[in-house]
This record gives structure tokens, sequence and C-alpha cells, in this order.
């Protein structure tokens, strides 16, 4: 990959590289690149900063509370929901790229432009629950190219995550917060609300090989597997020589949760458990998106046992148990999973 310049001057300002800027150039190097993704890319960001500018003004602009509706996965509608989906449907649609758009908010598949070289598949805003007590929430989405050459078909979206070229989320936190990687680490862009543009905040994040935090909803301890238990117990156990017990931090937004574990190392975990036995998290618009990243990152995920990035999906809602963090936290919940 190029290198992105760092920083350009114009009368004495110091001007960060822009996410657009970043994208270019990461692509410049690419043999064969037409500009379509840096395109696609810079159609999201749009979408991320018209869904922000909505979420910082939803107290004000009566877009709080519920559209009345259940959607797909059985679960209440919130309004900024509606027209967070509306809005990356919309400007994905106009960007001419996809051939395929897969969100959780909606029952089918889009088939959208039959020229279109990807399939984009998300989740349009995540941890909506946490909406109207002002909570972080976030976007998260993956990106892959399209396999067909004639009519789309499901078979474009349900394909393993090994298969994808670029993935993000973005947290709608105190700031604004967005985290790309196509393939070359992970990169995360912070927008300056005034300019209306996302700047290089922090380039190549390494996830720490071990933290000091897990993460997870210990209100359905009582739900889970032995196992879990026991890893749980182990956890918050007092060692010293194995720096336990870990600190203990849940928002119940995968987005705030997954990025702290990403910057400060530890592990996030969603176990299937009595009332969700095949997990919570859907594994293409939540768990694989988030798999990419850590492992971009140098982190892992796992459904507990194995790697997430290798499932072959079988229903594009498909949900899966989720592990996900510092490789050393993952891999000692996987000798828990793994016991007899
Ligand atoms: P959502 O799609 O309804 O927002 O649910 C997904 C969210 C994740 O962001 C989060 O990790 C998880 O659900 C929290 O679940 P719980 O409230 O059971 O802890």
């Amino acid at each position: 990959m190029a290198d992105a310049p760092s920083s350009s001057f114009s009368a004495g300002a110091v001007v960060g590289t822009t996410l657009r800027e970043h994208v270019l150039f990461s692509m410049h190097a690419a043999p064969g690149a037409t500009g379509e993704f840096t395109s696609l890319i810079n159609h999201l960001s749009l979408a991320i900063r018209i869904i922000n500018s909505r979420v910082r003004a939803a107290g004000l602009a009566n877009l709080l509370g519920y559209t009345g509706e259940i959607n797909v996965q059985g679960e209440a509608v919130q309004k900024l929901d509606v027209f967070s989906n509306d809005v990356l449907l919309n400007v994905l649609e106009r960007s001419g790229h996809c051939a395929v758009i897969a969100s959780e908010e909606l029952d089918e598949l889009k088939f959208s432009n039959r020229d279109g070289k990807y399939v984009v598949l998300f989740d349009p805003l995540d941890g909506s629950s946490n909406i109207d007590t002002n909570v972080g929430i976030g976007t998260i989405f993956s990106v892959l190219r399209r396999r067909s050459t004639g009519a789309a078909s499901q078979d474009d979206a349900l394909r393993p995550g090994t298969e994808i070229v670029a993935a993000g989320y973005v947290l709608y936190g105190p700031a604004t917060v967005f985290v790309l990687s196509t393939g070359n680490g992970v990169h995360c862009f912070t927008l300056d609300p005034d300019v209306g543009e996302f700047f290089l905040s922090q380039g190549n994040v390494r996830c720490p090989l071990r933290g000091n935090g897990y993460s997870v909803n210990e209100g359905n301890f009582s739900r889970w597997d032995p196992r879990v238990q026991a890893w749980n117990t182990w956890i918050k156990a007092d060692d010293q020589a194995t720096q336990r017990p870990y600190g203990h931090r849940y928002v119940g937004s995968l987005v705030a949760d997954a990025h702290r574990v990403l910057l400060k190392g530890g592990i996030f975990v969603y176990p299937a458990d009595s009332k969700s036995p095949t997990g919570k998290l859907r594994l293409l618009y939540e768990a694989n998106p988030m798999a990419f990243l850590f492992e971009q990152a140098g982190g892992m995920a796992t459904d507990g046992v194995n790697r997430i990035l290798d499932i072959v999906p079988s229903a594009v809602h498909q949900r899966v148990p989720l592990a996900i963090g510092s490789s050393e936290d993952v891999i000692a919940y996987r000798r828990f999973l793994t016991q007899a």
C-alpha cells in the first residue's frame, strides 16, 4: 500500500489525512483499481455523516422511541433504526456499485444494481435499545466483491467472512469514530463536526496481545453452559500470578463494547445461552465485520471454539456465539469451552 500523506500544509495550518484521501491512496496501489471501491467507501461515509447528524439531534428531532413495528428479528423497531436503514439503502443504491445489499432490518436481500461489483451487508444502528438513554450506538458493515456474473443471487451474500474485502464500524459516542479496514490494518478516523470530514486519528491500531478487562452480559449467567460459567468465575477470581481478576465493562452496544476491547485489549463475549441457543448476534451484520477488524488488528474472533471468518453462512439472519478480543484472552476462553 502506498503511503498516504500524513498531512498537507496551507498557510501555516496542518491538515490531517481525510478518510477519502486514505482510501484513495491505499487503492492507488491496488492493481487494476477502477475507483469504484473508493467511490463506494465515500458513499458509505456520506450515509454515515447523514445518520450521525440525526443521531446527534435525536432528542430534538422527535426521533427517539419506537415506531410500533416489529422487525424480522422479532424486536421493536425504533425510529432511528428505520431512518438509518433508509439512508444507507438510498445512498448505496444511488452509488450504482452494489449488486446486493443486505441489512439487519430487512427481511429479504435487496438486489440493487445489476452491474454493481460489490455486496454490502450492514447493521444500520446497532445497540438500538440504548438509543433512549443516550448511550453509544453504532453502524457496522462489510463489503464483499460480487462473485456471480449473471443475475445476482442469495449466494452472493451467503459467503464466509474470509471473502470480506473491507469492513468497518462507526461509533456514535462522545465523538463519532469510523474504524475501517480494507485489508491493510485497522485505521480510526474521527469526524470533525464543523468541517464534516473524517480525519485519521489513529493509524494501524493493534489490539494488545492480552488485556485486563472482560465484557459480557453477566445477567445471563444462569442461562449459560457450565463451561462459560466456569470461565466467568475464573476471570473474576483473585490470582496475582495471572493478573486476575479482570475488570468488567459492559454497555450493551456491541460497537461501544468492542471498540474498548480493540483499543485496550481484553475480551468481549456474547455466548449461546438457554434463551438464545445459537447466540444473539448476527453472523453477517455483526460477528463477521468485527471478526475481520479484530484479525486485521492482530486480535482473534471465534464462536468460542471455531474461527468466525471460516463459518459458511446458511441464512442471512443467522446468529452465532461471539468471542472477540486479545488473542491470549480469546484462547483462554476457548480452553474453557473445549473442556470435556
Ligand atoms: P440490536 O441489534 O437490537 O441492537 O442488538 C444487538 C445488541 C448488541 O449491540 C449488543 O452487544 C447486544 O445486543 C446486547 O444484548 P443484551 O442486551 O442481551 O446484553
